[in-house]
């Protein structure tokens, strides 16, 4: 245990690596972080110390450090954790056109050796050892980019929807119930009670609309027994789910476009260093976005040689072919009613048709959406329609009863979401720990 300190004692971090400019010359600052590299050579150590906000050049030449600072310098291996008393020292020839000379260093913590990852990204690695490792993994200046503008993107959705009129709720996710279909489902045990992982705020949203509150959103995890491991497919996911009263689909998408729209310009204008990090350059799409009818939709996919049947939902196959077809965002609207969940109100002018509407991205869904069924006659024949049982939504149903206005909403994925903003091929990328069909941890 050489060295060791087990506090900062009574320092206090002055800056992040970012804050230091050759304009502080002579200035005294403390810093603190990881050992991302260094170099040894006699008479003069090099360490690239990283923090959070990026990375700096610490100096130690012999002869201009007391003994004890020169020989912990020279004991520091990779990812060691430091603190460092130094100053700045403006000089031209260093990369970022000054360097910092300790005074004194404090070891806070050793790492181990050999690293089982890389955080400096040199030697690559498989996704699968990176989220073994993975707070090695979000140690790389790339990943930790990406959380920063996740970070950022969920800032911006609640300012859209705080302007907007809507209030943040948080409902049960221990549920008695289906929303989604009932075949992705996590059963629990709850008590002497058969429960389930909740899927979507869904029916909750709805009850709080029969409950006055007129607009609520809310961030939170759904979970969904998916069997198959896809790039887009999740077991747990976050959605941000919004409902709106006395609103239609039309005014449904019309926030939903703000949110996106939003965001990308919230992003572009306060994480220029994150997206550069990344090298993401975001197309910030004018609103509104294009709108197809599932008619449409069908017309197309089968023009591009992929077959598919009216009534039937998009395939995979599908997706690819109207992705190929459709760049950027837009909305596929006038659903088949067969295909969409229990709660979407009809079309009054073509019952076959409903008024829900997804949101994609290329060949990705990142939202579905609907105004949704308040009668509730025509509710109950909708649980009925989807072969479900009407005894099991008990207490939704009775909020339809006594004076439920018509309203509408949607469930944006997050994870999805930051695919698209992050230019990710895989939903793992977008997610600190991501649960899928074989990972359970960390
Ligand atoms: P839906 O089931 O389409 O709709 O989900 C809404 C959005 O949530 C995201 N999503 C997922 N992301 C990752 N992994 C998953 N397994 C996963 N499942 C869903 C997607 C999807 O578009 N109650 C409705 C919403 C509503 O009508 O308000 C619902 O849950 O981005």
């Amino acid at each position: 245990m050489d060295n060791i300190v087990d506090s900062m004692g009574n320092w206090r971090r002055t800056h992040f690596s970012d804050e230091i400019k050759a304009e502080m010359d002579g200035e005294e600052i403390i810093i603190a972080g990881w050992v991302n590299s260094i170099r040894k050579l006699g008479k003069l150590v090099f360490i690239i110390l990283r923090d959070r906000e990026g990375m700096i050049q610490i100096v130690i030449p012999k002869q201009k450090v007391s003994k004890e600072v020169f020989d912990i310098g020279k004991s520091l291996g990779r990812e060691d954790v430091i603190g460092i008393k130094g100053k700045v020292v403006a000089n031209e020839k260093a990369p970022a056109g000054y360097e910092i000379i300790p005074t004194e260093i404090k070891v806070l913590n050793r790492a181990e050796s050999p690293l089982p990852l890389d955080p400096s990204e040199k030697v690559p690695a498989d996704i699968d050892t990176r989220l073994d490792n993975r707070f090695l993994d979000l140690r790389r200046p790339k990943i930790q980019a990406l959380f920063k503008l996740r970070s950022e993107m969920l800032r911006s959705v609640r300012n859209t929807l705080y302007d907007e009129g809507f209030i943040e709720v948080n409902t049960p996710k221990l549920v008695a119930s289906a929303t989604e279909g009932g075949t992705e489902l996590f059963p629990i045990s709850y008590f002497e009670k058969e429960a389930f992982l909740g899927q979507s705020p869904q029916l909750y949203k709805q009850m709080l609309m029969a409950a006055g509150f007129d607009r609520v959103f809310e961030i939170g995890p759904i979970f969904r027994a998916e069997e198959h491991n896809t790039r887009r497919h999740l077991n747990e996911a976050i959605s941000i789910d919004c409902e709106m009263s006395f609103s239609d689909d039309r005014d449904a998408m019309a926030t939903l476009e703000s949110v996106v729209h939003n965001t990308l310009l919230h992003l572009n204008e306060h994480c220029k260093k994150e997206l550069d990090v990344i090298g993401v350059d975001l197309n910030i799409q004018e609103v509104p976005f294009p709108k197809l009818k599932y008619d449409e939709v069908v017309d197309i996919v089968n023009s591009k040689g992929v077959e598919m049947e009216w009534g039937e939902d998009l395939s995979r196959a599908a997706e690819k072919a109207l992705g190929e077809y459709m760049d950027g965002f837009y909305f596929i609207t006038n659903w088949p009613i067969e295909i969409r969940p229990f709660y979407t109100l009809p079309n009054e002018e073509d019952p076959r048709l409903c008024k829900a509407f997804d949101l994609m991205y290329r060949d990705l869904e990142i939202s579905s959406g609907a105004q949704r069924n308040h009668i509730y006659d025509l509710l109950v024949e909708g649980i009925k329609r989807m072969e479900l049982i009407p005894e099991n939504f008990g207490s939704y149903l009775e909020a339809f009863k006594y004076g439920m206005p018509p309203h509408a909403g949607w469930g944006l994925g997050a994870d999805r979401f930051m695919m698209i903003i992050g230019a990710q091929e895989n939903i793992r990328e977008c997610v600190l720990f991501p649960r899928d069909r074989q990972r359970l941890t960390p």
